[in-house]
């Protein structure tokens, strides 16, 4: 396990977790960390929170949201474009600048892609998350085709709305990178960026535009609007894991019960996921089902054997393939998302009624 950094070891607690001189952790213990005042990110539309996935046997299925369950999040009012007037601008410090009409994009060859995306403002356990098939063309075809000088080191990506946002060259040209024009099998809706958006592997939805209109190749950062309010310049998905079945509001039957859920860890991926179901004195194992590419969100499942009617406080935390795990829980009820998102522990109280 890597060394905590100052900020965690603060948002921990001086009682909260003692780390052995010679690496390993001794012992746990869980303190709710404190809630900075973050300015927050304009009226997100949660999806819907009840997964629309009865767990009735483990491993679970890959969980693929619905698009009316996406969440949704935007600067402005969704634009509405119209398909004859948009078009597609590479430009900048590239060789050929290239502008592509629909047509033009839909004659390339389509690329099909599951994709995770995740709000920065998904607070633990938060329902700003979801994964869904896109088609669209290889955004790095294009890139190599426009041919990219070497001095370019950022694209800043901007759609119709004015909402734009820079990303290190390497993000774009990571060969999952998409210019998506449908998910899950349909046009985009327009409140999730009809025509086209990117998708970009590892990052927040803060760097993925949706409308997109322009990349533009360029040496320097340009800061969008919620980078200048001090969200993160990077964005990079911090590891996280939540519970989604059961929910607190819906006391279960006695029996076996099947707790369930999501771990995403953007490009490190998911090694394993743990759940405690005492408050965090135990943990336990579960069953994972992946995806078909490390940043895509992972399935997790746990059988809770017979429990005692009663009251349960479950944790769940993941680990990435790096052996990062996460170590503290969600405090307040943003969850300490700014400016970074957050990598804090989910924890919901369940009931095992007596019938
Ligand atoms: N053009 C544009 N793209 C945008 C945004 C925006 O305001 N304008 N918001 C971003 C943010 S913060 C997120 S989390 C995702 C949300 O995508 P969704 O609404 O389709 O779920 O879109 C991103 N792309
Ligand atoms: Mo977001």
């Amino acid at each position: 396990m890597r060394a905590l950094t100052r900020r965690e070891f603060i948002a921990l607690g001086a009682t909260a977790l003692v780390v052995a001189a010679g690496g390993g952790v001794m012992r746990v213990r869980l303190q709710p960390a404190p809630t900075p005042n973050a300015p927050s990110l304009p009226s997100p539309t949660p999806g819907s929170s009840a997964f629309k996935y009865p767990a009735t046997s483990l491993p679970l299925p890959l969980w693929i949201t619905a698009p009316e369950d996406l969440y949704t999040v935007q600067y402005d009012q969704p634009p509405s474009v119209s398909l004859t007037s948009w078009s597609l601008t590479i430009h900048g410090m590239v060789r050929n600048s290239l502008r592509l009409t629909f047509d033009e994009l839909r004659a390339l060859p389509a690329e099909s892609r599951m994709h995770t995306l995740e709000c920065i403002g998904n607070p633990a356990g938060g329902s700003l998350i979801g994964n869904l098939e896109w088609r669209g063309a290889a955004l790095r075809d294009l890139l190599i085709r426009a041919g990219v000088e070497p001095q370019a080191k950022y694209a800043t990506l901007g759609g119709v709305d004015e909402y734009f946002t820079s990303v290190p060259v390497e993000r774009v040209m990571h060969e999952r990178a998409l210019l998506a024009y449908e998910m899950n099998g349909q046009p985009l809706p327009t409140q999730h960026g009809f025509p086209v958006r990117i998708l970009l592997p590892g990052v927040y939805g803060q760097k993925q535009p949706k409308w997109l209109t322009g990349i533009k190749l360029t040496d320097t950062e340009d800061l969008g609007p919620w980078e200048k309010k001090g969200w993160s310049r990077e964005a990079t998905i911090q590891l996280n894991s939540g519970i989604k079945f059961p929910t607190e509001a819906n006391p279960v039957p006695r029996g076996d019960v099947l707790i369930v859920g999501v771990a995403h860890a953007g490009e490190a991926g998911v090694h394993a996921v743990e759940i405690s179901t005492d408050g965090g004195a135990t943990w336990h194992d579960t069953i994972l089902t992946r995806g078909p590419s490390p940043e895509v969100w992972t399935q997790w499942g746990y059988r809770f054997e017979n429990p005692a009617p009663g009251r349960y406080t479950l944790l769940v935390r993941a680990i990435d393939r790096q052996g990062n795990s996460q170590a503290h829980l969600a405090g307040g009820i943003l969850g300490e998302v700014f400016p970074h998102g957050t990598s804090a522990i989910h924890s919901v109280v369940i009931q095992v009624r007596e019938t």
